[in-house]
């Protein structure tokens, strides 16, 4: 090998060092260009992930979003529809206290009769029974004032016993009740003597009796309405005898005792009746079902009463019906159309048909009574204006005479101005001797 050779192959092996040493660079390059572009796209792949997981997370994010918005559409529904349930009562200010006079210990001590304690008592009933005691004056007045005059202190006797036929004629007890309340007094002078106080005792217990036989026959003392099933109670009477305004006292009641209530105006004869009855709801704070347009038909309200009822799981829906129609047949007709409106949507209803009866129409309300226990199947009366007649005795006729067990009283024009009948209350405030 010459020099030349080996300078050449020197200067070869240099070149091909330096040209393996290129491709090794250039294999460097390209593997770091690999592995660069590896990582890029490892970092597109991670960024990508990074950017699904993101898409992946509002979307979730979205959903949980849009699911609140639901929620909190379905809370606004809700709340609407609570505002649409008829709520508590607007608070109606309790009655001052009186002055401590005859009113206010008579009325508590008719209380503490009851088996109420002191700290049980309150305003609102002492109010309540010094307007049953003031309202019974007119019927006490002809009567036991009379009876006391006439007996003195001393003790009955059968002539006495004509006096007392002829006064509670006059009050209206009617000549059933009247014979046998005499009858039983009779009876128990043949077997003792009987002085004035306690022949008004006597004559006390004898009334209640009569009282009570009604409300004791129907199984149940005080009418409310029944949890977890829909209390229909229909107001029925003749005109003018006070069915509207019970219906807003019963509303007052019965939402004040926290029953969902609801009022149904189904009196579509009368064109007040309506406005008359959402002054009322708008006082309870109930709602009032009802159709403005001329001729509606009552069992159409009454059907569209017991839908909303049902959707509102209302415990007591109220129904005003009218008093007066062209003929009274069209009335009982109407009142048997409302009903089999109701067996027919809801079957297991209770449904209460209540007389209303105006106590100051005396035996004509006796007579009003008669009739509509024939053709109206009633089950309970109200008597009302018991505040200023002097023929509050009708409710011992009514019971007596029509059967019928009394479920409210009502003295007042006022709001408050009703109450559960309670015949010891009724009897005691009627015969007080003052
Ligand atoms: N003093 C007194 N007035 C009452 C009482 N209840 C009702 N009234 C009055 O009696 C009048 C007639 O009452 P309404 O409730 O309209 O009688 P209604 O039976 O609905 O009458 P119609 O719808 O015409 O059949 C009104 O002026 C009432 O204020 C009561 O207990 N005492
Ligand atoms: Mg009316």
């Amino acid at each position: 090998m010459t020099n030349t050779d080996s300078d050449n192959s020197r200067e070869w092996a240099l070149q091909a060092y330096a040209l393996l040493k290129k491709r090794q660079e250039e294999q460097k390059q390209e593997l770091k260009k690999q592995e660069e572009q590896k990582q890029e796209e490892q970092k597109q792949e991670e960024q990508k992930q990074e950017e699904q997981k993101q898409e992946l997370k509002k979307q979730e994010e979205q959903k949980q979003e849009e699911q609140k918005q639901e929620l909190k559409k379905q809370e606004l529904i809700n709340s609407e529809f609570k505002e649409n349930i008829p709520g508590p009562p607007k608070i109606i200010s309790d009655p001052e206290l009186g002055e401590f006079d005859d009113n206010f210990t008579w009325s508590a001590m008719v209380l503490a009769a009851q088996g109420k304690k002191i700290n049980q008592i309150s305003i609102d009933e002492i109010d309540w029974l010094t307007k049953l005691r003031r309202g019974l004056e007119e019927t006490r007045k002809g009567f036991v004032t009379e009876l006391l005059d006439k007996l003195g202190d001393d003790p009955l006797t059968p002539e006495s016993l004509d006096d007392l036929e002829t006064l509670l004629i006059r009050a209206d007890v009617g000549i059933d009740s009247t014979d046998k309340v005499i009858s039983s007094l009779r009876t128990k002078l043949n077997e003792e003597v009987l002085g004035g106080e306690a022949g008004i005792k006597f004559l006390k217990k004898e009334l209640k009796f009569i009282i009570d036989k009604p409300i004791k026959n129907s199984g149940t003392d005080l009418l409310v309405p029944q949890k977890g099933k829909l209390n229909v109670w229909l107001l029925v009477g003749v005109n003018g005898v006070g069915k509207t305004t019970t219906l807003g006292k019963l509303a007052y009641l019965s939402a004040r005792s926290n029953y969902k209530t609801l009022i149904a105006a189904a009196d579509t004869f009368r064109a007040a009746a309506v406005e008359q009855l959402k002054v009322w709801g708008d006082r309870s704070n109930v709602d009032v079902i009802s159709n403005q347009s001329k001729n509606a038909d009552p069992a159409a309200v009454v059907f569209d009463a017991i839908n909303s009822a049902k959707k509102r799981n209302v415990d007591l829906l109220l129904v005003d019906t009218a008093g007066r129609l062209q003929t009274k047949n069209n009335l009982m007709d109407e009142l048997a159309k409302i009903k089999k409106i109701i067996d027919k949507k809801v079957p297991d209803a209770i449904v209460e048909s209540l007389l209303v009866l105006d106590a100051s129409q005396g035996q004509n309300g006796l007579k009003q009574a008669k009739s509509f226990a024939k053709s109206a199947n009633l089950s309970g009366a109200i008597i009302t204006k018991l505040d200023g007649t002097s023929r509050g005795g009708v409710s011992l006729a009514v019971s007596e005479e029509v059967n019928l067990p009394i479920r409210f009283i009502g003295a007042g024009e006022g709001i408050k101005d009703l109450r559960p009948f309670n015949s010891y209350e009724f009897v005691e405030a009627m015969l007080a001797d003052k």
